[in-house]
């Protein structure tokens, strides 16, 4: 499982609100491998490791983020050590697939 996906931060480790001035949507290109979700800042700079960040989801929960109205298709995602990140997928389609995907692992 591959694409872009705009994510924000909304709960750091332990379920910590997020500060002010680290909330905001950036995109990325993800990529699921294992249980690992690689997060890319640009589809570009592959070989460019400092632009990459990796999120555990072993143990992970992704859901439909209904509370969430001021964006389409965004889902939510839990990790196991109490993050929070609410991702924005390009159609509702490409959001079921990443939780299908997700939630299997
Ligand atoms: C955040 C940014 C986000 C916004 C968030 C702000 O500011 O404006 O877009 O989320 O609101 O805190 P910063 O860039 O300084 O982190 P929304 O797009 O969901 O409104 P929030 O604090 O209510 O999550």
């Amino acid at each position: 499982q591959k694409g872009f996906l705009k994510r924000k931060a909304h709960a750091d480790i332990d379920g910590k609100r997020t500060p002010w001035g680290k909330r905001s949507w950036k995109t990325f290109y993800a990529m699921l491998k294992g249980m690992v979700l690689y997060l890319q800042k640009d589809d570009y700079v592959k070989d460019c490791l400092s632009s990459e960040e990796v999120v555990s989801v072993h143990h992970a929960l992704a859901e439909r983020a209904l509370n969430y109205t001021k964006r389409p298709h965004v889902f939510r995602l839990q990790t196991a050590d109490w993050r929070v990140f609410l991702f924005e997928a390009q159609s509702t389609e490409q959001m079921n697939s990443w939780i299908g995907r997700i939630n299997l692992v």
